[in-house]
């Protein structure tokens, strides 16, 4: 009965590793470092494995995982299916916001009732947020760099993570509506939480005690 733990590289993986080693799982190569997938840890009986973020919820619903630390955004946009949340790790803080060129009139446009192009990875948050607002929008699903969709003249707006603010920033890019608060989760698969309830239970409790929230 061994355990698997999802997660992705950078700040995800790097602000949970005092969680782990709360739980006293310390892995025991830099995945930082390494091309492998798959790491084992001082634990016989668990590993780690490393996926791409917005995967994280994936591996865990469909049991490639028994758990994970998936971002709210992640998980919004994947729709937590078969996913047990006990835990918001208060990690990875950022926000997700609504940007726009520094030129661009957004009130104005919104004001108009007109249809407003958005370019997004956020596109369940994104729709979410303007059917709320009453406003509609076409919407272009983007991977990454989403910050050049209104620069380059294919969308009015972006809908997208920002922490410090310096990437809008450096692109002439201005935040206009901040749409939710984002931080990461623990995920755990539903059916692995009561079959493996002996070896997980000890780990949530653990992370919850990290976390102060024994
Ligand atoms: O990169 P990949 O496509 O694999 O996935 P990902 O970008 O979703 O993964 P990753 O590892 O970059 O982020 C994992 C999780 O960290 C996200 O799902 C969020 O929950 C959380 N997080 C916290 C962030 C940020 N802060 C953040 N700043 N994820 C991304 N960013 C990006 C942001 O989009 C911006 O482009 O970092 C850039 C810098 O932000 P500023 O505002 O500090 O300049
Ligand atoms: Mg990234």
């Amino acid at each position: 009965m061994s355990i698997t733990i999802a997660l992705s590289k950078g700040r995800i993986y790097e602000e949970t590793l005092p969680l782990l080693a709360a739980a006293g799982i310390t892995v025991a190569e830099d995945p930082e470092k390494s091309r492998k997938l798959i790491f084992p840890t001082n634990q016989p009986d668990v590993r780690v494995v490393l996926v791409r973020a917005s995967d994280v919820p994936v591996y865990v619903q469909y049991g490639g995982a028994d758990l994970g630390v998936s971002g709210l955004d992640s998980l919004i946009e994947h729709g937590g299916q078969g996913l047990y949340q006990p835990l918001d790790l208060q990690i990875a803080q950022c926000r997700v916001s609504v940007a726009v060129r520094a030129d661009f009139d957004y009130e104005a446009a919104v004001q108009q009732g007109g249809r407003l192009k958005i370019a997004t990875k956020y596109t369940t948050i994104a729709r979410e947020f303007f059917a709320q607002k009453g406003v509609h929008v076409d919407m272009v699903k983007l991977y990454g760099s989403m910050e050049l969709a209104p620069l380059t003249g294919m969308a009015d707006a972006i809908v997208d993570l920002v922490s410090t603010g310096s990437t809008l920033k450096a692109n002439n890019l201005v935040e206009v509506e901040r749409i939710m608060d984002i931080s990461s989760r623990l995920v755990v698969n539903q059916a692995a939480l009561k079959l493996k309830q002996q070896r997980l239970r000890p780990i949530i409790d653990a992370f919850a005690g990290a976390i102060g929230k024994d």
